[in-house]
């Protein structure tokens, strides 16, 4: 069979992205259609229903897709989607309720978020940080609801406690302390070792941004019954494209423009935070980059899985890295 040219694959891509898209879309309508109290769910649905990339929903779709193919009797898409749509609506309102809080006064102080004012520009600071509460808690009460009878219960309490670990002081909330704690401490890490650099700037992001990241991949997977040597790969596939999905988001603070990327550009810079860019700069950031894109290529050609079956997580890498928004 003749091989694709690259603008073929591109569209096919583009496609592959777009469904899923639609799928996370409508399914996260369906899950936030409540009212009572209708401030909180409105605020709760401004935020999720804004837009995005959704991601951290598709890594969640696509590791669970390239583990089903492997099977003896590989599972429709269908049913791979309605076993871990769940899961990636989950993951995508605990992004957003992450989002609603960093643009908070307290913390970024952003006005702006997806092209459209902050949630606590629209709702108040106290309505935004409840809702930001409410969707943390919420997340997991749909995978708690909404994940098929089919799947063991002892793969949804392991769901629900690694999503706790990615949020809490190992992840998401212990990432953005230490980001608070060493902002404005550029100049000081600058003149530290690279090596000390590169464990602090490790330290910040695989937690801030990088546990979720992992949860996407793994809870897919897990999902679908991935034996120990895929969910292996799949972890060292994640910390690549964490790492990756980081640097290209402190590249774009320098170079993206307020409309492509619907946030404040240049604010790493203004705040001194410590981010690859800030410390070693936008070549040595670019460089890394294509390092990371080469390296998580590789780790999924290792034999584990068949290469057919993760031609759109070696995409999804390459999206991360490439990406305008
Ligand atoms: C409520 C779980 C929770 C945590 C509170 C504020 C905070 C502690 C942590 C901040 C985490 C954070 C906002 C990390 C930044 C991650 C990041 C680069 C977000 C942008 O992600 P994209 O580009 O956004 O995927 P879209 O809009 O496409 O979804």
């Amino acid at each position: 069979m003749r091989e694709k040219t690259v603008t073929e694959a591109h569209i096919d891509f583009s496609e592959y992205l777009d469904r899923r898209r639609l799928f996370v879309e409508q399914r996260l309508i369906g899950y936030l259609i409540a009212t009572d109290p209708d401030i909180l769910w409105q605020s709760m649905r401004y935020s999720v229903l804004s837009g995005g990339k959704r991601l951290r929903a598709i890594l969640c779709l696509s590791a669970a897709e390239a583990v089903a193919e492997a099977a003896a009797v590989p599972p429709k898409e269908n049913e791979v989607f309605e076993t871990v749509m769940p899961c990636a609506c989950a993951i995508e309102m605990v992004h957003a309720s992450s989002l609603i809080h960093d643009d908070l006064p307290a913390l970024d102080n952003d006005d702006y978020r997806r092209g459209k004012l902050a949630n606590h520009k629209v709702f108040g600071e106290a309505v935004a940080l409840l809702a930001g509460n409410a969707l943390l808690l919420y997340a997991n009460e749909v995978i708690l609801t909404k994940t098929p009878s089919s799947v063991d219960p002892s793969v949804i309490a392991a769901l629900v406690t690694e999503l706790a670990r990615a949020c809490g002081p190992m992840g998401m909330v212990g990432g953005q302390v230490d980001d608070l704690a060493f902002t404005g401490s550029v100049d000081a890490v600058k003149s530290s070792s690279d090596n000390d650099g590169d464990l602090l700037l490790e330290r910040i992001h695989c937690r801030k941004t990088g546990a979720l990241i992992r949860f996407s991949l793994w809870s897919g997977a897990k999902l679908m019954g991935a034996a120990l040597s895929e969910l292996d790969v799949l972890e060292k596939f994640a910390n690549t494209l964490g790492l990756a999905f980081q640097i290209a988001d402190d590249l774009l603070d320098v170079t993206g423009d307020i409309k492509s990327l619907g946030k404040t550009p240049g604010k790493d810079v203004q705040a001194k935070k410590v981010t690859w860019v800030t410390v070693y700069g936008s070549e040595r950031s670019r460089r890394r980059l294509k390092e990371l894109e080469n390296d998580g290529l590789a780790l999924l050609d290792n034999g584990v899985f068949d290469p057919a079956a993760t031609t759109h997580l070696k995409s999804l890498l390459q999206y991360a890295i490439h990406r305008s928004s």
